[in-house]
């Protein structure tokens, strides 16, 4: 087929551009980026090999691709105040995989939240790397959805971590990295900052940060950063930074991927301008107007509310179940994704838990008054058990509202 229009990669990129233009985004880890994301991301700098880092490549000609890398990096360093990064990981869990690699050895012990109570595959669930490799532990949060650090210390003290991993993929309150620091010292293990999900906020200042307190700091680029799918390293330690940078080349990963670091680059300067700075204030004024106003019919968010861009809400009294939910919402054009939440009865398929986030729907340029209205249809859904002529009746108002305030991100088809 030598025409892409013909092919059905064409109609399905259509179609999943309606997607986009049409529903409700509120998974908490998605976003829409800026044009240049895309236009460098779809680059002639896919063609070229740099195995390597820049300076010290195995393949010839990277004298303009060694410019982007390090470019990248010095950009980086500046936004999160840290001495040493890496740029090359492909994604975040390639850049928990390399980080674990630099700092420990396979049958170490690491720690980091349940998985079930917000923490991620990557800090130490059994079906993933970090389970298998590692002799994991976890931490737990306490009966309110809250971190206990007493709680942490003493889980910690018994465990004995060499990793302790901190951050989390479900957990809508403030990390206090100070107290982490205590922890990891009191039982002499490496403090892993996994900053996936709030980058976006502690590049602002809108949320604390680890630089200073963590050995080592991983993150996406595609959350509330905005920037292209990927990952990255920090440290401020240059020991640790050369086996970092050993773990991910050629410890776990081969050529690097210089079309998307140069989007993330790219990204990094994005978040310098003080429009991204607005961005991320309105994304946690959106987060609170969703919560309160969740909370407002009676719904219980976990943890009692929300002070960063995600808020989880609690079906343990209802009938129906977060993949129910999730489903009915889909049907109203409304994208969300279901959640285990502490305490869980319900098996991680099902679910009693639904998560929502602000990001990309603060992009699209909804504020407060848009988020009363989604967290009103929400809450329709849910007290009405999911029925079809109220999920229909939604339907219709969120396509109302889609074509009012369309998605304005440049398109490309
Ligand atoms: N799966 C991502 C999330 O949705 O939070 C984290 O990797």
């Amino acid at each position: 087929m030598s025409n892409l229009s013909q092919s059905p990669i064409w109609a399905w990129l259509k179609a999943e551009q309606n997607r986009q233009n049409d529903h409700l985004e509120l998974i908490a880890s998605e976003n829409y980026v800026h044009e240049d994301i895309l236009k460098l991301q779809g680059s002639i700098l896919t063609n070229k090999y740099a195995e390597g880092y820049p300076g010290k490549r195995y393949y010839g000609g990277c004298q303009y691709v060694d410019c982007i890398e390090t470019y990248a990096i010095e950009q980086l360093c500046q936004i999160f105040n840290v001495s040493y990064a890496n740029v090359q990981p492909h994604s975040g869990s390639s850049a928990n995989l390399a980080a674990l690699h630099a700092l420990i050895k396979p049958g170490d012990k690491i720690m980091g939240l349940s998985l079930l109570e917000g923490g991620h595959l990557t800090h130490g669930s059994p079906v993933n790397f970090s389970g298998l490799w590692y002799t994991a532990g976890s931490y737990h949060l306490s009966s309110e959805g809250l971190l206990d650090y007493d709680l942490i210390m003493e889980q910690a003290m018994q465990f004995q971590p060499k990793v302790l991993i901190a951050g989390y993929s479900a957990y809508s309150r403030t990390i206090d990295w100070v107290a982490f620091r205590k922890i990891a010292d009191q039982v002499g293990a490496y403090l892993l900052a996994d900053i996936s999900h709030i980058s976006g906020l502690i590049a602002t200042g809108l949320h604390p940060s680890p630089a200073g307190y963590a050995d080592v700091i991983t993150s996406t680029t595609h959350k509330t950063l905005r920037g292209p799918r990927g990952g990255v390293i920090m440290t401020n330690r240059e020991d640790l930074s050369k086996k970092i940078n050993s773990a991910i080349f050629p410890g776990t990963q081969g050529g690097p991927l210089l079309h998307v670091i140069a989007a993330k680059a790219r990204c990094f300067e994005l978040c310098q301008e003080s429009t991204f700075f607005t961005y991320q204030k309105q994304i946690l004024l959106n987060a609170q107007a969703l919560s309160e106003r969740l909370q407002h019919h009676g719904l219980k968010i976990i943890s009692g509310g929300t002070d960063n861009h995600l808020l989880l809400i609690s079906l343990a009294d209802f009938e129906f179940t977060g993949l129910d939910l999730q489903r009915a919402l889909e049907r109203a054009n409304i994208t969300t994704n279901r959640n285990t939440i502490p305490g869980e009865k319900r098996s991680p398929q099902l679910t009693s838990g639904l998560r929502i986030g602000s990001p990309a729907l603060t992009t699209r340029g909804f504020k407060e008054k848009e988020m009363v209205m989604i967290a009103d249809w929400i809450a329709d859904a849910i007290k009405n058990n999911c029925d079809p002529m109220v999920i229909a009746d939604i339907g219709v108002k969120v396509a109302q509202l889609c074509h009012e305030i369309p998605l304005t991100r440049p398109w490309f088809v």
